[in-house]
């Protein structure tokens, strides 16, 4: 049963899955509740809190200089995916266009449909940190987060947030959905920080 949707890794790839991880066929979706329906002309991204505020359109964020990446990609649930390609910016590109004020400590991730996850700023400002709006060279899909999402390689995939739509900067760390759902802090999956062990 097992063999249907995970696949064994070679020794090469052996060494980039983390401690309880199997390698998944395909790419699974994994969301709590639904899809959210975006109209890309009413699209916005905003940024509030220990930042100047600031609403970017569709059109600001395409400006940004375009890259292609190639990411491992680990979900807490115990499967991970290697290689995935997206396309993208990378998250110091946007920095570069938000003025933060100096106690900005945390980032709270916002998205539609009301999904947050938190981050540490120097897990968030990662030179590899991206905004993907494609998969495998085609238009990133609705349930993969399209229009937008972010992909933070070095965390499990739940601080990867689908349709992020603002970043909100913090003093002191706030918990988003899975953290306060008993999700680690940080979800590192090297060092498997799956649980806060508080529940
Ligand atoms: N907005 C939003 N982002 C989200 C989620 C979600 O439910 N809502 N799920 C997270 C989890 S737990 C994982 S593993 C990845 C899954 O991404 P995928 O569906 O593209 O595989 O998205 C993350 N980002
Ligand atoms: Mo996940």
């Amino acid at each position: 049963m097992l063999g249907k949707f995970f696949q064994k890794p070679d020794q090469a790839q052996g060494e980039r899955v983390p401690p309880g991880q199997h390698l998944a066929k395909g790419f699974p979706v994994l969301t709590y509740g639904a899809t959210p329906q975006i109209n890309i002309e009413e699209w916005e991204f905003r940024v509030w809190g220990l930042a100047k505020p600031a609403v970017f359109t569709w059109s600001d964020l395409m400006a940004l200089p375009q890259h292609e990446f190639t990411a491992d990609f680990h979900c807490v649930t115990r499967w991970s995916k290697l290689d995935v390609k997206w396309t993208g910016f990378k998250v110091t590109d946007l920095m570069n266009l938000i003025e933060l004020e100096p106690e900005a400590a945390h980032v709270m991730e916002h998205c539609y449909g009301d999904y947050t996850t938190n981050i540490a700023i120097e897990d968030f400002v990662r030179a590899e940190n991206f905004f993907a709006f494609q998969l495998f060279g085609e238009p990133l899909p609705a349930e993969h987060g399209g229009p937008l999402r972010l992909v933070v390689p070095h965390l499990y995939a739940w601080k990867s947030a689908k349709w992020i739509n603002g970043l909100e900067f913090l003093k002191k760390e706030e918990l988003g959905f899975w953290e306060r759902n008993g999700y680690h802090r940080r979800g590192e999956p090297w060092a498997e920080e799956r649980y806060s062990g508080r529940f």
